[in-house]
């Protein structure tokens, strides 16, 4: 039974010959130290779940070469519960097999580069022919061959073979490993266990040291090949990266813009033709998962003064299964930073940015998504209302929007400086409570986990014109009130400067990206002090259920200011890339969070959901590998300048059947508009799955 490609097999093949010299010298150097406390970073350790085939989900069945084998799950005394694995090679001339983890993301356990681990498994052998293997995910090559580790001698008992690691090498996220069998024999095995030997944590869950509270960062070994402004997670787990000119006058002048699809399991680019200027464009997926942009750059301000930046009318869908841009009628006005929210019938309103002559525009600009065209001006609802650049408009479970504040340069909007808009009755209500509205140029605002509790956070900001040091402000509003109105929140954590040098009391940041993670937290990371200068490093952990933040999350060792963003991968990571400072130059580096708990334990599975498709109102089936916390859906991320009001994370309340787990979806299309989405589920182990991908509709 194949279980899946084996496209490492020649280099297994070729590393074959060197093992016998390695693992002998692995012997004598990799003394197996007593075992910590810490978590088994294992999914299915002891064999006990399979899946529909009867074989261990997690565990596959790979080899190369010529023999006569078998694999078997036996229940005939295992060493603990009711499964182990039996390799049989009855003959064999040449090769192996082997029984090893499945090199994919939710099965393979998450490493931290220089850690060493020990690894074990209990086993019986008639055979000495026997080694355990281990392959890493190079976030650069993909997965290839690392080491071997040990050779298992024949026991008739069981018996435990306990390694330890090298250090893992730089650049690698995920191992895989497993028993291999090259002689006539039969190896059984069961129980094994892989635990982060590098800081010793007795009593602890997590033996992974800092990174047990803080998370880890790894910047990747490569750069983006384009300037990461704008960031838009597709719908097959790729991220859509625009640039357009990227902020570059001469590239505009040179007609040069540019689109990559990054491929986060392989490290690798696609670039992607692209029809105009879509630097400072708006964004927003489509109900089938295609991005629609709008807007971009006309041109950049004249050498004379005589005009500022001018806004593109142009308006484009990108197809993530063709990586190709089509053009559907332009806007009713030019936009140069709108915003783009979806609605809950799939259509998307756009508004705020520079129009064709670098004045604002005050025109709703309305995308009819069945007809697949913005409407026209008088087709549409027009308060004919200003609302400045990337305007921060979230949708309320009423279908109505709410304005946070939220923006990009200079002072807020007039009045009270937050709003809700009603494009139905075509009416603007001021929203009071927000501080300092005129200093939270580039703050940014989410709709706090879950979609069901109508919270928003705004963090942070400053003023670009006026330059004030950034503020710690946060603000709190409950939309599900009759007259919401915003409640101050904690203080952002303070960080340190350049060099370390400790903020002050009253300084925080702008630039702020706030990220909603699997586990219903919310994680904040980046920002600057002051317009496109002094990036703060500080990162922390928002908890919605208790309004607090949990300060010192490791901070991104790269600055991340002006056009800096990031977002949740389908992993469970989190990916930030940019920042474009005031000397105009732009940093190339993407570096990728690992949250805390990514460190806690093996991931739970999700065996099977039935079917991608999903209708409101309706209960999905899905199985499980153990007990689960809690499920949620999270809409992926299309973020740019700290805007990206579409990011929610919608709670699915289950109906547990043992392993069978039932998930209601929301019959408020406003609660999760159409779309798709990542499905995840949280273990008891705090431990969030990789995602599922759903199309809700
Ligand atoms: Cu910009």
């Amino acid at each position: 039974m194949n279980r899946r490609p084996l496209p490492l097999l020649s280099r297994r093949d070729r590393i074959r010959i060197a093992q016998v010299v390695i693992v002998t010298l692995l012997l004598v150097l990799a003394v197996p130290g007593k075992s910590f406390a810490g978590a088994n970073l294992l999914s299915n350790p002891g064999l006990e779940v399979v899946d529909s085939t009867g074989f261990p989900v997690c565990w596959e069945q790979s080899g190369w070469g010529d023999s006569t084998h078998s694999y078997e799950v036996t229940h005939t005394a295992p060493h603990s519960g009711a499964n182990a694995m039996k390799v049989t090679v009855s003959a064999i001339t040449s090769g192996d097999r082997k029984a090893l983890m499945l090199e994919n993301p939710s099965c393979a356990p998450n490493v931290t580069p220089g850690h060493q681990y020990d690894v074990s498994a209990w086993y019986k052998s008639t055979t000495p022919n026997t080694v355990m293997t281990m392959f890493r995910h190079d976030v650069a090559q993909g997965w290839v061959y690392w080491t071997d580790l040990a050779t298992l001698t024949t026991s008739t008992a069981w018996k435990k073979q306990t390694v330890r690691t090298p250090p893992v090498p730089a650049n690698t996220d995920q191992v895989v490993w497993g028993v291999t069998i090259y002689g006539v024999g039969t190896l059984q095995t069961d129980d094994y266990a892989m635990v982060d030997a590098t800081q010793a944590a007795p009593g602890t869950s997590c033996s992974a040291g800092p990174a047990c509270t803080a998370g880890a960062w790894q910047v990747m070994p490569f750069n983006s090949p384009v300037r990461g402004i704008h960031a838009v997670v597709l719908k097959n787990g790729n991220v859509l990266l625009v640039a357009g000119s990227g902020n570059d006058p001469a590239a505009f002048a040179a007609g040069t813009f540019k689109t990559a699809v990054y491929s986060p399991r392989t490290g690798t680019f696609t670039a992607v033709p692209t029809p105009a200027d879509l630097f400072c464009s708006g964004h927003v997926q489509l109900a089938d998962g295609r991005v629609l942009i709008m807007g971009g750059n006309k041109d950049y301000p004249a050498a004379d003064g005589s005009h500022g930046y001018k806004g593109l009318k142009d308006s484009y869908i990108f197809d993530p299964d063709t990586l190709g841009y089509t053009k559907v009628n332009d806007m009713s006005s030019g936009s140069w930073y709108p915003s783009a929210t979806v609605m809950g019938n799939g259509d998307v309103i756009s508004l705020g940015g520079l129009g064709e002559d670098s004045s604002g525009t005050v025109a709703t600009q309305y995308f009819d998504s069945s007809e697949e065209r913005w409407l026209s001006l008088n087709e549409a609802n027009q308060s004919w209302s200003f609302w400045g650049l990337y305007p921060s408009m979230v949708l309320m479970q009423d279908g109505r929007l709410f304005y946070t504040g939220s923006h990009v340069f200079g002072n807020g909007l007039p009045g009270s400086g937050a709003s809700i808009y009603d494009y139905g009755a075509n009416t603007i209500t001021p929203v009071t409570g927000l501080q300092n509205k005129d200093q939270r140029d580039q703050s940014m605002s989410v709709l706090l986990p879950p979609a069901q509790d109508q919270r928003v956070l705004t963090l942070g900001g400053g003023n670009i014109d006026s330059n004030p040091d950034a503020n710690r402000l946060t603000d709190l509003i409950d939309l599900k009130q009759a007259t919401p109105v915003y409640q101050p929140g904690p203080p952002l954590p303070g960080g340190t400067m350049t060099g370390g040098v400790p903020q002050t009391a009253a300084q925080g940041k702008m630039y702020v990206s706030a990220v909603l993670l699997p586990d219903g937290k919310v994680f904040e990371t980046g920002g600057a002090l002051h317009n496109r200068a002094d990036p703060v490093y500080e990162a922390s952990m928002f908890n919605p259920a208790t309004n607090t933040f949990t300060p010192g999350m490791a901070t991104d060792p790269v600055p991340r200011g002006y056009h800096s963003s990031a977002f949740l991968l389908p992993d469970g990571r989190v990916m930030a890339v940019g920042d474009n400072p005031g000397d105009g130059t732009f940093d190339m580096r993407i570096s990728v969070y690992s949250p805390p708990y990514l460190f806690k334990g093996g991931r739970p599975q999700i065996l099977s959901v039935a079917g991608d498709q999903w209708a409101y109102g309706t209960s999905k089936q899905i199985t499980v590998d153990g007990p689960i916390l809690k499920a949620a859906l999270i809409r992926p991320e299309a973020v740019t300048h700290s805007s990206d009001p579409n990011q929610r994370y919608v709670d699915l309340p289950m109906t547990v059947t043992g392993t069978t787990i039932g998930l209601n979806l929301t019959s408020n299309p406003n609660l999760a508009p159409p779309g798709w989405y990542m499905l995840y589920v949280v273990g008891t182990n705090g431990v969030p799955s990789v995602a599922q991908w759903v199309q809700v509709k």
